[in-house]
């Protein structure tokens, strides 16, 4: 049997809400990947939940080289690295230097730039977070914004937002930095109760859409929950147009079976349930 694809995970931990390590780890391993975690973070709970008095949020930039440098001592390997939501500006610095150590040829980069959503930044995230968030995301093999975050890494106002796929498409076009990545746009809707992504493959130039009925509500961690399909079905080789496809599928189920069963938004979706459709 073929050993297990690599994933180096860099993500906080949200001890209480669905996102980051606790949706990423369980997708992914699903899926047949063997994950490293480097935490980025640790969090009492996800920002979106009110803050209280008692919130913890304790940044771990410090630990994160001695961390990898262990990893290099015991020969770690990576086919994929996947980062998502980074806690300090140094932290986003320390993470290209990671990159400079532990990518290899074909280990696929991929950088969800977490800064925030519906046109609002995550309220850990700073101005110059968002600077570096960009550089960090100019080394990717594939970056995964949503709307937000892709208006943000093009200095554009969030009223900007494409609203048909030909705006859309040039901003996929930018975002791509004339075809040397590949960018999938999360969040975006052409018509009255679709929501999907538009995706560039730089391999094939192609721009593509996919689409889903939308399940009203905002529910945390829908992105992290994307962007670990999306990794996982790229690990196994699939194109991303079609993983991509999946994964908006997957996250549209999983969101209506959250609604059917009445569960507080602001705790995510419900996948735990439907993570044996992910196995094959
Ligand atoms: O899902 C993105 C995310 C990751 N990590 C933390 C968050 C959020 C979104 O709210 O709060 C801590």
């Amino acid at each position: 049997m073929k050993q297990a694809p690599q994933v180096a995970a860099i993500h906080d931990l949200s001890g209480y809400g669905r996102c980051s390590m606790t949706v990423v780890l369980p997708v992914l391993s699903a899926m047949g990947n063997r994950c490293s975690t480097l935490l980025t973070a640790y969090l009492s709970a996800h920002t979106a939940y009110p803050p209280s008095p008692r919130s913890c949020f304790l940044d771990l930039t410090d630990r994160m080289e001695p961390t990898w440098t262990h990893w290099a001592e015991l020969g770690a390997r990576f086919d994929a690295i996947y980062s998502g939501f980074l806690g300090s500006e140094r932290q986003i610095d320390l993470l290209r230097t990671f990159l400079q150590k532990f990518r290899r040829a074909d280990t696929l980069v991929l950088v969800d730039p977490v800064m925030g959503d519906h046109g609002r930044l995550y309220a850990t995230y700073t101005p110059d977070m968002c600077r570096r968030m960009g550089l960090l995301a100019a080394e990717a093999d594939l970056i995964t914004p949503n709307l937000t975050e892709a208006a943000l890494l093009l200095g554009e106002p969030y009223s900007a937002v494409p609203t048909s796929k030909e705006q859309l498409s040039r901003w996929l076009e930018r975002l791509s930095q004339n075809g040397a990545r590949s960018v999938v746009i999360t969040g975006v809707s052409f018509s009255p109760g679709q929501v999907g992504a538009g995706c560039l493959d730089r391999q094939s130039g192609a721009v593509s859409f996919a689409q889903a009925p939308e399940i009203p509500g905002h529910f945390p961690g829908t992105g992290d929950l994307f962007a670990s399909v999306l990794l996982g079905e790229l690990l196994r080789k699939r194109p991303l147009e079609a993983a991509s496809a999946r994964a908006v599928a997957f996250v549209q189920r999983c969101a209506a079976h959250t609604l059917a069963l009445g569960t507080p938004l602001l705790d995510g979706v419900e996948f735990e349930a439907l993570l044996g459709e992910l196995m094959a």
